[in-house]
């Protein structure tokens, strides 16, 4: 790097710090405000020397004028003190340039020039975990979406690509690993024990892609052949102790890169993929060019350690980052508006991953699930937004279930409509004509009309209307004329600035059951011949009638199957349709959905009855259908499994006018002890048909899903019999699936056995920070009293951290989204205490403290004393001084 210094003249200026000023509200960026950069980027080069306590960085930038020719130069930076600057060979001096708040502002440049830096950055003082900062003793970066401005000066912005050169020095004993994007193209020793390696990435990138990693990493190695016979080196780097927890990331990289060839023909473009697990990361992973970093929790894994779901959680984050590559990388966002084209085709991406390497049924329903209890709400609330936003105050706030999650379906739904070989086709031209491009999601949708000659403009309207559309069905029969009338109405709530909501194109898969299960052909008002199975109404306007000819009796409807649309449906079903549904429609999701829709108005009855103070009774419909489930020996474990869990609390609150937290927990803990004393005999059954499973593939763990789900529904009977059973379950696991399910059954049983069981677990992994995590969060969500003194408890155990997020998560995360009857305890303790966290947190870490606010972000949607207690601490935060721009703009918009 051949930056010139220029001594003792440095001119050091702390950048203005992201606190805000306390009478200046933070100002809002507009989509509607997008304009494209001034300046390019063509190459970057960047020499890291590292210092916990004060690293250098020296940075030469090529750049060219893009437009306008008086247009300055205004370069993004954060908490950074500046030391020299160069424009070409000249070294500048303070009256050359303008430095204020976060802008360092150049004039009056050649239309081609070289600017060269250096800052200085305090990475062991980062613990926002942003830019470039030290986890466990070792460097790791997190540039997305805004960190690379708090490492150097730069047009911190998607739509501005650079080649990357990056040398980085450091002391070889304490950190001999020196790692960033694309390939290793020189290193060597310096004096005084240091050494030095230079990175070189051939694909221009934006610098969120950017990643460094520097530290005393060991590696597990192997490689994957390419389609096209390239060898490349897989590399996995961790602490030396967890070297033995890398097997199942390093296979679950390369099925995740052989079916991206199978099923997208995208192929990977570096000679080397890296993956580095650190312990303090905000998010679960990053996909930085060829050196992906990871929450240490979505990579290392060892059956005694790490649950079936874990297994899932880490196979399907190794495979969203490593596609990412190209859905993201290769073609990126043109501005974080359009976060949801790389993040909600990333996660469509994953899912079907997931789906093909298990069973997509229930793959399916857990994706529901995901959907209903954490973005269903997000889009009811203050916080709701479009997948494609139309402003924000702070980027890392939109991270959120509707652009991944809701963004995913979106991009579902045009495979829907498309149909797969047509999606195919759409994304083989998205890729085509975008590569190496910054692109929004216009251009997406454009490469799927174009590539199928179909016109979705009004398929365009789910990336800017926020909202849960609702559609409500109904159907009449008529044997006169053998025909059935399906009805089809959809509206859509308003939400915060968008008072009316346009007809959205839904496409709504559905059938239509004879008396004997069987599907009827369908053949619509007008059409010729009738096609067997199942099909897919498209729905535009606000209200649609289908009629269906040759239904000789009246069918039952099995609609938005496979949920083909994120919206919530309404139709009059009988109790008896419902269990007819359960047993026999031949679509595994609606079979689930059924048992679900029933279960739901069972509790809706149970809840009523606790408020009207009457006795809880147990519909003997219901329980039969629900026998019938557990008894069928045809079905999949795993699908029986999804088919007995009962409908969350979260799910529960979202149906209710005015939530009560405790009625729904009464309700449920009733139904699940009323079903676990009825069907006893059944679930011990199938207990001892399901326990002992061996090996970790899907048929394995689907059979230890229901085995610890029938001990659940035992323990939750009350039984003594049932807590032995539990204690054996969980003294002869030897997995961890086993043994979390034993506690999790106990948790329900106050007692010796299960204060033992924890003791127990507490001793055995208090010094496996991911493990301990479990027992953290278990604990947390036990809604037996004195919850309060127990998450203090667990706040004041040595190994919980408020610097670390997986800890927070664990403890202060799950008590306020998993724990309602005593996070919204009636005297406001349990609010007051995420309240005090989340202002300790925010000096700290404002990303994670802003998630932490929005378990408060709903506050109307409770009692008038509950909600006072919520309102009070909302306006407690914004006026606490010095508050973050994350944190403000949740609690902010919460309270307006
Ligand atoms: N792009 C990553 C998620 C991610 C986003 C932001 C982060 O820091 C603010 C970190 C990771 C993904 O989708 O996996
Ligand atoms: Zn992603």
């Amino acid at each position: 790097n051949a930056i010139v210094h220029h001594g003792s003249q440095a001119h050091a200026q702390p950048g203005c710090s992201r606190k805000m000023m306390k009478e200046t509200a933070p100002a809002a960026i507009h989509l509607k405000d997008y304009a494209p950069p001034r300046w390019r980027i063509l190459s970057v080069d960047l020499c890291f020397v590292l210092d916990p306590e004060d690293t250098r960085v020296r940075s030469r930038l090529t750049l060219v004028r893009n437009g306008q020719a008086e247009a300055p130069l205004q370069l993004n930076g954060q908490d950074l003190v500046l030391h020299h600057i160069r424009l070409d060979d000249r070294p500048l001096q303070p009256g050359d340039y303008h430095l204020e708040g976060e802008t360092l502002t150049l004039h009056d440049l050649p239309e081609r020039c070289e600017l060269s830096l250096e800052t200085g950055i305090a990475p062991a003082a980062n613990t926002a975990l942003e830019g470039l900062y030290v986890s466990g003793g070792n460097f790791c970066t997190q540039c997305e979406a805004e960190g690379f401005r708090r490492i150097t000066w730069f047009l911190d912005r998607p739509d501005v690509m650079a080649v990357y050169t990056v040398r980085i020095e450091a002391d070889k004993a304490r950190y001999p690993v020196l790692l960033s994007n694309g390939n290793l193209t020189d290193s060597g020793d310096l004096p005084e024990g240091r050494h030095f390696a230079v990175w070189h990435d051939p694909f221009p990138k934006p610098s969120y892609l950017f990643a460094l990693v520097a530290g005393d990493l060991v590696c597990r190695r192997d490689g994957f052949t390419t389609r096209t016979g390239r060898e490349v080196d897989l590399r996995i780097y961790v602490q030396r102790h967890n070297l033995d927890k890398c097997d199942h990331a390093m296979r679950s990289l390369q099925a995740s890169m052989g079916w991206d060839e199978d099923t997208f023909g995208r192929e990977y473009d570096l000679d080397i993929y890296m993956i580095v697990a650190v312990d303090d990361f905000n998010m679960g992973a990053m996909e930085n060019k060829g050196l992906n970093v990871f929450n240490s929790k979505y990579v290392l894994a060892r059956p005694d350690t790490a649950t079936d779901d874990d297994f899932v959680a880490i196979e399907s984050v190794i495979a969203h980052e490593y596609f990412h590559n190209w859905s993201g990388n290769r073609v990126t966002c043109r501005d974080w508006f359009q976060l949801s084209l790389k993040e909600g085709l990333t996660v469509f991406r994953d899912q079907e991953f997931t789906a093909d390497q298990s069973l997509r049924a229930v793959k399916r329903i857990q994706d529901v699930q995901r959907l209903r209890t954490l973005q269903f709400p997000e889009d009811a609330g203050p916080m709701a937004h479009p997948v494609r936003p139309q402003s924000y105050i702070e980027i890392n706030n939109f991270y959120t279930m509707t652009v991944y999650e809701k963004g995913a379906e979106v991009v579902r739904m045009i495979q829907t409509l498309l149909g797969r070989e047509g999606f195919r086709r759409g994304l083989d031209l998205y890729f085509d004509r975008h590569d190496g491009q910054a692109v929004t999601t216009d251009d997406f949708v454009k490469a799927m009309e174009d590539a199928n000659a179909r016109d979705l403009s009004r398929f365009r309207r789910w990336y800017d209307q926020a909202g849960t559309p609702l559609l409500e069905a109904t159907g009449t029969h008529d044997p006169e004329t053998a025909t059935y009338r399906l009805t089809v109405r959809q509206s859509c709530l308003p939400t915060k600035g968008q008072p009316e909501k346009l007809p959205l194109h839904i496409p709504l898969v559905m059938a239509l059951l004879d008396a004997r299960g069987r599907e009827i052909p369908l053949r619509l008002e007008g059409e010729d011949s009738a096609v067997a199975g199942e099909r897919t109404l498209e729905l535009t306007a606000p209200t649609h009638v289908f009629v269906f000819q040759d239904v000789p009796e009246l069918p039952v409807p099995s609609l938005l199957r496979g949920f083909s649309a994120p919206v919530n449906l309404r139709f009059p079903y009988t109790d008896a349709q419902l269990a007819f549904l359960m047993a026999h429609d031949t679509d595994d999701f609606n079979r689930w959905e059924a048992g679900q829709q029933f279960a739901l108005k069972v509790l809706q009855g149970l809840i009523e009855a606790v408020q009207a103070g009457q006795p809880l009774m147990l519909d003997a419909r219901f329980a039969q259908a629900f026998g019938q489930v557990l008894a069928n020996g045809a079905l999949d474990a795993a699908l029986v499994a999804e088919a007995l869990t009962l409908p969350g609390e979260g799910y529960l609150a979202e149906q209710m006018a005015v939530v009560d937290v405790d009625a729904i927990h009464q309700a449920r803990q009733f139904l699940r002890q009323a079903l676990g004393a009825a069907l006893g005999d059944r679930f011990r059954a199938v207990y001892e048909a399901t326990a002992g499973a061996q090996g970790m593939d899907a048929t394995a763990m689907g059979r230890r899903r229901l085995c610890n789900l029938c001990l659940a529904y035992l323990c939750a009977s009350g039984e003594a019999e049932a807590v032995a059973l539990a204690r054996t379950h969980y003294g002869s696991a030897d997995n961890m699936t086993d043994a979390m399910g034993a506690l999790r059954a106990l948790l329900d049983c106050p007692g010796e056995a299960r204060d033992q069981a924890l003791a127990h677990f507490e001793a055995r992994w208090r010094d496996d920070p991911l493990v301990l995590d479990k027992w953290f969060g278990l604990q947390a969500m036990d809604a037996a009293p004195g919850a309060l003194d127990r998450v203090r408890g667990l706040m004041s155990h040595p190994g919980f951290s408020i610097r670390n997020p997986n800890r927070v998560r664990a403890v202060l995360g799950t008590f306020a989204m998993a724990n309602p009857v005593h996070f919204h305890a009636l005297d406001g303790s349990g609010h007051g205490l995420i309240t005090d966290s989340v202002l300790e947190l925010d000096a700290l870490n404002p990303q994670i403290a802003a998630r932490l606010v929005t378990s408060l972000s709903r506050w109307r949607r409770f009692d008038e004393e509950r909600q006072g207690s919520m309102r009070r601490c909302l306006e407690r935060i914004v006026a606490h001084p010095g508050l973050s721009r994350d944190v403000y703009e949740v609690a902010s918009r919460s309270l307006d």
